[in-house]
């Protein structure tokens, strides 16, 4: 090679690494291994980590190696020996329980018994650091744990962590589509390269198993509960078994939504119903064959008898029938089968939020013991605010796993950023009173309320192929949060946020205070300029992107922003009291009664249990007109704020995350004022009254809202259309 051919070549990587430093994508998510700067920091650990004594072993115990020599050497510089032999002082030790010495064993011997199942311990013993647990799942999340203490510059000294996972079934669900849409996802085509496979193993498979283990995620539903039964044949399979492959050394097991209707439809059976022996002889077969493929597969998610989907009713069965039927064929394999709640129908006439626990309730008890209840957080639909679901306090004798979304269909999609675990801890910590004070719905999920043998948690997945995963960066910060409340529902919001950003971009007091604030009041902000005062369901329709809260031509009443906020010259709100839809009887009576009253009602969910005269006086004084017109300038001014605190971040974060996320917040701006003009313009075409003196002045009318359509937002299926 010709000297100047050298120069070049070098002028080229040198310029090419140059411009890689500086833009991070944020692929690396929370697994962002930055040198530590602070020589203290960087001191006390180089003298605690000296050497590494792992046992060896397979697959996932060479991934914890893996992780701990890239991490080590991002963290520190510089990638401490794996040493054989006795362990030195000063080391860190990475044992299961059942291999440590029996000197370290006596040291530990308090806390090894309170390991269980996929649980570890981080614990000083001497001058060492074990960490131990009692399988190799528990080893790797220990390392994780271990990484992210790190991460955060925490110290090592007499360091002693215990984690046990709360839930046993901790999956993101995701609503991808063969054709690798994505059913309201908002971050690119799906990652399953579904013609590829199996042959072709993205090694973005790879990093999410990652991603998702270092949470403790421990399953995913791979496809869409708008199910495809396509899923279901051999060559899929084989396709569905190579990405198991993948993911098995991670502790994730895939599972697959079932349509219900497959044994018609790939089976060529003349029915699907679930009592005749030759569609329960097809299932059965059907099983076998996937667990000979893939003999940890997870089981089966089945949306029935909802939004059209098929199901055991078409056949004149309940959801008791179509459950067990999967379940009895999945039993012999250790498959479950998490049947989802979500279900309304046309024919039905009374309120939707009473449906899925009139069909639901009287069936508790009757499921067989490997069938979980997915019961989405709030009784109409992810709105981005809903009072906890009342199915919560009523099926004791079900497992009931809790369905949160990640991805943002009602919440802005991945351009406005929503700090979700606020939403999530929300619901969590609310109180079902079913066994007197303290009945919280966390502990309904974890299964301790009513000694459940299996409980679970489901997150609807807002995972795509952009480079950074999730389109928002900050949409980064639901995925982990979500795994985090997987594992334990209780970690408060505030802990999520800290670490999250700590792990992602610094561990600066003057980044991580300002911008935690903003990240914790930020769902409250998207409340108040969307569906303040428990206004809910009035985006557009179809699509869900923007304001809509005057569409009434829908063939389904529930489909109708109008059903939900009934409008008119009196006022505002749907009354679900007894003099209205009566919804607030599936409550227990501790919690009805505080629905019930006006003055108890937490303002938050006024105008979702009242309908008020627009003239109601609010805690504060201020009419129900007023207050409503204040919230919404509210949540314009808290996005305001919300850019000014990021206009000072740019010397903590690199040049690209700084730059998207502020263009994302300016047009978050724009569309949290769109959401306040649009909603008050046409809310005053009933109410007839001036707005607030403090509400900005809409700068367009509402035919001009009105007139805006958007047949290509990202998210919708073709069924909506
Ligand atoms: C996957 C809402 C969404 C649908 C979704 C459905 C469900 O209705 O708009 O896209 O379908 O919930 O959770 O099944």
């Amino acid at each position: 090679m010709s000297l100047l051919k050298k120069t070049q070549l070098s002028v080229f990587f040198l310029s090419f690494f140059s411009v890689l430093s500086q833009t991070d994508s944020g692929y690396n998510l929370w697994l962002n291994y930055r040198k530590i700067e602070n020589p203290e920091v960087l001191s006390e650990y180089t003298r605690h980590i000296q050497g590494i004594y792992m046992e060896s072993g397979e697959e996932t115990l060479n991934i914890v190696k893996e992780e701990l020599t890239l991490a080590l050497k991002g963290l520190l510089g510089m990638s401490p020996p794996f040493v054989p032999g006795q362990p030195k002082e000063y080391s860190l030790i990475v044992r299961k329980t059942e291999n440590l010495s029996r000197e370290i064993r006596r040291k530990l011997e308090k806390d090894i018994p309170a390991i269980t199942k996929d649980g570890y311990l981080i614990r000083s013993s001497g001058k060492n650091i074990v960490i131990t647990a009692h399988n190799d799942i528990g080893i790797l999340y220990g390392t994780f744990h271990f990484l992210r203490h790190l991460q955060q510059q925490l110290s090592l000294g007499n360091i002693r962590i215990l984690e046990v996972p709360k839930t046993d079934i901790r999956v993101l669900n995701h609503w991808d589509n063969l054709d690798r849409t994505v059913e309201r996802g908002y971050a690119g085509a799906s990652i399953w390269k579904w013609h590829r496979l199996p042959g072709y193993i993205d090694p973005r498979y790879k990093d999410y198993a990652r991603a998702n283990a270092s949470v403790g995620i421990n399953g995913t539903v791979l496809t869409n509960v708008n199910a495809s039964a396509l899923v279901l044949t051999p060559a899929y399979i084989e396709k569905v078994a190579a990405l198991a492959d993948v993911f098995r050394p991670y502790g994730i097991k895939v599972y697959l939504t079932a349509r219900f209707s497959a044994p018609i439809e790939i089976g060529g059976l003349e029915t699907a119903d679930p009592l005749n022996p030759e569609v329960r002889q097809w299932w059965k077969e059907k099983i076998s064959e996937i667990y000979k493929e893939i003999p940890d597969f997870g089981g089966f998610l089945v949306k029935a008898n909802s939004e059209g989907q098929p199901g055991p009713q078409n056949y004149g069965r309940s959801h008791v029938d179509g459950a067990n039927m999967m379940a009895d064929a999945l039993a012999p394999h250790n498959g479950i089968v998490m049947w989802r709640a979500f279900v309304y129908s046309e024919h039905d006439t009374t309120d939707r939020a009473k449906q899925a626990y009139s069909e639901f309730v009287s069936l508790d008890g009757k499921f067989r013991d490997n069938v979980l209840i997915q019961v989405k957080n709030g009784a109409i639909d992810f709105q981005p605010r809903e009072p906890f679901h009342p199915m919560f306090a009523a099926m004791p004798r079900t497992p009931l796993m809790m369905e949160f979304q990640i991805t943002q269909e009602y919440l802005g999609f991945s351009t406005h950023m929503v700090f979700l675990p606020k939403l999530y801890e929300e619901v969590l910590q609310a109180d079902t009173y079913s066994h007197g004070k303290g009945s919280y719905v966390a502990k309904v999920i974890d299964g301790t309320l009513d000694n459940k043998k299996i409980s679970g948690i489901a997150g609807v997945a807002n995972i795509g192929s952009d480079i950074n995963w999730t389109g928002h960066p900050f949409g980064q910060a639901n995925w982990y949060g979500f795994g985090r409340l997987a594992w334990d529902p209780y970690i408060p919001a505030e802990k999520i946020a800290d670490e999250w950003l700590r792990l992602t971009f610094s561990n600066d007091e003057n980044f991580v205070t300002p911008v935690k604030k903003m990240l914790l009041q930020s769902h409250r902000a998207v409340v108040n300029y969307m569906t303040p005062l428990g206004l809910h369901h009035i985006m557009d329709t179809g699509h869900h992107y923007g304001p809509g809260p005057w569409v009434n031509n829908l063939s389904r009443p529930e489909w109708n922003p109008v059903y939900y906020h009934k409008a008119d010259e009196n006022g505002i709100g749907f009354d679900r009291t007894p003099t209205g839809s009566n919804a607030t009887s599936q409550y227990t009576k501790e919690v009805a009664r505080i629905f019930n009253d006006v003055e108890t009602c937490p303002e938050e969910f006024l105008l979702w249990f009242h309908h008020l005269p627009w003239d109601y006086k609010l805690h504060n004084g201020r009419t129900l007109w007023d207050g409503l017109g204040i919230k919404y300038q509210e949540g314009v001014n808290q996005v305001r704020k919300a850019k000014n605190t990021w206009k000072k971040m740019e010397p903590y974060v690199n040049k690209q995350q700084f730059g998207e996320i502020s263009m994302l917040l300016d047009i978050q701006l724009e569309e949290a004022v769109w959401w306040r003009n649009a909603c008050m313009l046409y809310f005053q075409t009933h109410s007839k009254k001036a707005f607030p003196k403090e509400m900005e002045t809409p700068s367009h009318s509402l035919e001009y809202y009105q007139s805006l359509k958007f047949p290509y937002a990202p998210g919708i299926s073709p069924k909506w259309h």
